[in-house]
């Protein structure tokens, strides 16, 4: 009899990863809730500004929310990657990011990624208490491998062709799935010459980002090779614009289909899912979960 090999091809737990204070466990997909500390983001630009600028206790309400609603992981970020958005200053960045990191970790003692490519950020968010870094660029700007070795952090590598302004127009690639695995073999060969710890890396194909309909949907078909480097995968495709074109749904009607390629992307082994729809996303999960072998005797009542 002919058997199909599962969607999920390594059945192995992967180990922790320690994250400042938190241990990142594999044992169920973990949520990471997207919070945008931007005037201009796509899906939830704005949310925390008022009159005086960024309003933290809007910005604690948020994160309070999506970490009783399911999420282990709230992904701060100071920078729009929208093509065309206004550039970031460091400066602006830094005063946008630190105040949120600390009073997300301080206050509620949470993991927190920064999402930066800079330097300077990294540094900072660190020290206020930030436990993992997320870059988009996967830490390819001037002196971005050495500030992360340098804070110690696990680093969320995402696959990317060129930079957010020029990644717009739709790539050709001769082969998506091999170009993503050319580069991660190379990002990960430069992190471990930076001195970062292969065991701190997370890689994660970068979705929407530089990529079509057909080769985003490409990349999630293929996900579970990227199960080949047996470290932590990251995928992040809430809201993103391939629903757009893929449904013809505006951004703020794309939530049933964030949820069925959030739930492909657990099938095919992804390990941490980065989104908007925290609560709707943990529902789906522990339905997932319900399923797999052994979950009555483990935990199910
Ligand atoms: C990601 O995939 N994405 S920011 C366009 C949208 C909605 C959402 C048009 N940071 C990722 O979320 N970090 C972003 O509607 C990320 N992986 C990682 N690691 C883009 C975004 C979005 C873009």
């Amino acid at each position: 009899m002919i058997t199909k090999p599962p969607l999920s091809s390594v059945s192995s737990v992967l180990p922790p990863i320690q994250c400042a204070a938190h241990r990142l466990a594999f044992e169920r997909p973990q949520i990471m809730g997207v919070l945008n500390a931007t005037p201009d983001s796509f899906s939830d630009g704005g949310r925390y500004f008022s009159g005086a600028g960024l309003d933290l206790t809007l910005v604690l309400k948020r994160a309070s929310q999506m970490l009783a609603e399911g999420a282990t992981i709230i992904d701060v970020g100071g920078e729009s990657t929208r093509p065309g958005a206004t550039p970031v200053s460091e400066s602006q960045e830094l005063e946008r990011v630190v105040p949120v990191v600390a009073a997300i970790t301080g206050e509620l003692g949470a993991l927190v990624s920064v999402d930066t490519s800079n330097p300077t950020v990294m540094r900072e968010a660190a020290s206020a208490g930030a436990g993992l870094i997320n870059d988009v660029r996967a830490l390819r700007r001037e002196g971005a491998l050495a500030a992360a070795a340098e804070t110690g952090l696990p680093v969320c590598l995402m696959h990317m062709r060129g930079e957010p302004d020029t990644m717009a127009g739709a790539q050709t690639y001769a082969d998506v799935m091999l170009e993503v695995h050319d580069f991660f073999t190379r990002r990960l060969s430069d992190c471990q010459a930076a001195g970062i710890a292969r065991d701190k890396i997370i890689v994660d194909p970068g979705f929407g980002f530089g990529k079509s309909l057909a080769q985003n949907l490409t990349l999630l078909r293929n996900l579970a090779q990227l199960q080949r480097y047996q470290l932590p995968m990251l995928v992040g495709l809430s809201r993103k614009s391939l629903l757009g074109k893929l449904l013809g749904r505006d951004v703020g009607d794309r939530l049933p289909g964030s949820l069925a390629l959030a739930h492909e992307s657990v099938l095919r082994g992804a390990n941490i899912i980065r989104v908007h729809d925290v609560g709707a996303t943990a529902d789906m999960i522990n339905v997932h979960l319900a399923l797999q072998d052994g979950w009555f005797e483990n935990e199910g009542k």
